[in-house]
Order: structure tokens, then sequence, then C-alpha cells
């Protein structure tokens, strides 16, 4: 007789352990120097339970052992029921007072040494597959709300468009991590605000381009067409209304680092 329920259902066993070690913050996103970042245009179509696709569950065990390189810091923030979601405050409108048309707007893409800058519709991100998420916003002044975001990783667009790498070619994280550039930088039009992200961070599987909160599209005041959703970063690095991203490998400037706040804004 076998009264250890987890024995028969070893799936559940493995979710639990997976659930002890994201508890003791090991590297989920590390997986992906496992599987390269291709392996993410597979994980993400797989059906997913609290956010996490299940073979990514499968193979943490794994990755605590071997996190290393880019997403060694990495866990994934908590998320919440969907009643929990509220529309957040409105906090921060530097940047959003540009004369600004919607219907013209286009994600521009620079990228250094030799390659030619690229411009994507929402449609291109749309195309994306579409995540959706309910997690914290958190102001670095103090409050945070729980929001239902829905958008595209920021890992399946630089793979799916073959952008952020050296070479030019898709990236692959697995085998040629560091043909990856170090940062990202994101600009409101006009460029009154601008953020600065280390890689790792950009590709957390929960750092979203995100065009959706609560199940509407963003309003202008939230950051339409586009914003950055990044859970691991405090409210001022979740830059809205994002016109141009930039791939660097110097640490790109940051307008709340440049005032004082750690360039990071890690929590
Ligand atoms: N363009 C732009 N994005 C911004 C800000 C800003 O002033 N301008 N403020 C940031 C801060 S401090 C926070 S807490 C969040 C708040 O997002 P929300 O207004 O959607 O709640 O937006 C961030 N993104
Ligand atoms: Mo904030």
């Amino acid at each position: 007789m076998n009264h250890n329920p987890q024995a028969q259902r070893p799936e559940s066993a493995a979710e639990d352990k997976i659930r002890r070690l994201t508890r003791r913050s090991f590297a989920v996103g590390g997986v992906a120097s496992l599987l390269g970042l291709g392996g993410w245009y597979w994980l993400r179509s797989r059906s997913q339970d609290a956010g996490i696709p299940w073979p990514l569950r499968r193979v943490l065990d794994f990755n605590a052992r071997l996190a290393q390189g880019y997403f060694k810091e990495t866990r994934l923030a908590p998320t919440f029921p969907l009643e929990r979601a509220r529309v957040p405050r409105v906090n921060g409108e530097i940047g959003l007072d540009e004369v600004f048309d919607s219907a013209r707007w286009k994600l521009r893409v620079e990228t250094p040494v030799r390659q030619a800058a690229r411009e994507f519709s929402l449609d291109k991100i749309k195309a994306l597959p579409r995540v959706e998420m309910v997690t914290e916003l958190k102001c670095i002044e103090g409050w945070s709300d729980v929001v239902y975001w829905a958008g595209a990783r920021f890992a399946d667009f630089i793979t799916e468009y073959r952008l952020g790498a050296r070479s030019g070619e898709a990236p692959d994280l697995g085998r040629r991590p560091a043909d990856l550039f170090d940062y990202v930088q994101l600009e409101t039009p006009g460029g009154g605000y601008y953020v600065g992200l280390d890689m790792a961070s950009a590709l957390h599987p929960q750092t979203l381009l995100c065009y959706e909160m609560n199940g509407q599209p963003l309003s202008p005041a939230h950051g339409a067409p586009l914003r950055l959703v990044i859970t691991v970063k405090y409210g001022i690095k979740n830059i809205k209304r994002i016109s141009t991203l930039r791939f660097l490998d110097q640490r790109p400037a940051d307008y709340w680092a440049e005032r004082g706040y750690d360039w990071y804004s890690g929590h």
C-alpha cells in the first residue's frame, strides 16, 4: 500500500517541488539558458498554470543546479486571482504630453553596428503570442495595485523578429548568450521619459510589451498604445507609451536614475 499521494501523482510532486523552488527564488528564467531563446517560442505555446508554462515547471530543478548566465537572479513574481485586479491610479505623466498621433504610431527599434532601424506596427506585436497575467504594480513611493495585463513577452518579440543580437541573427541564449546586447533602453515619443534595463530583466518571462489593461485597450493615461510591464522592477521602469526601443552595450540613461533612484530599481 502506498499512502503517499505524491508517489501516485508524480506531476503533482513535481509541481510541489517547483512551488518550493519558486518560493526560494530560484532562477526560473534560467531554463532559457538550457533551451535557448528559441525555446521560449515553444514554451509560450504550452498550457499555462499560474503564468508558468508546464515544461518550465518541469525543468526547474535542472535550473536550480545549472543556474547561470543571464537569468541567474530572476524569479517569478506572484500572480493573483482575476477578482483582485483593479485599474491602478494614473501615476506619472512624464513624456505623455507630446502631440501624439496614435494612428501613425510605430515602435522603432534601433540597434548599433550597421543594422538599420526597424519599425513595428501594433499589429505586429499583437501577432505574437498573447500573454495575460495578474500581477502587482509596485510604485517606489509605497503603494501597489494588482492589475490584469495582456501583451506580448519581450523575449518573444526579440526572438520572433530577430532583434537584440549583435550578429543580427535570432537570439540564442543557450548557445550564443554573448551575442546579445547587454542593455535595452525604452523611451516615449520625443524622449521626455526613458528607462534603461539590463537584458536579463528584459528577457524575464513576466516582462511584457503590454497593450491591454483589465480587459480593455490601454488608455492614453496608462500608456496607449504600448507600455512596458516588468514585474521584477518598480513602477518607474514600467514605462508608458513606448516609442523607441534601443539595444546597447553601455548602461543606458534612465530618467529616475538621473534623479537619484537606483538604476536597477528591482524589488
Ligand atoms: N511615460 C511615463 N511612464 C511612466 C511614468 C511616467 O511618468 N511617464 N511613471 C512611472 C511610474 S512612477 C509608475 S508607478 C507607473 C504607474 O503606472 P500607471 O499610471 O499605469 O498606474 O508608470 C510608470 N511609467
Ligand atoms: Mo511610481
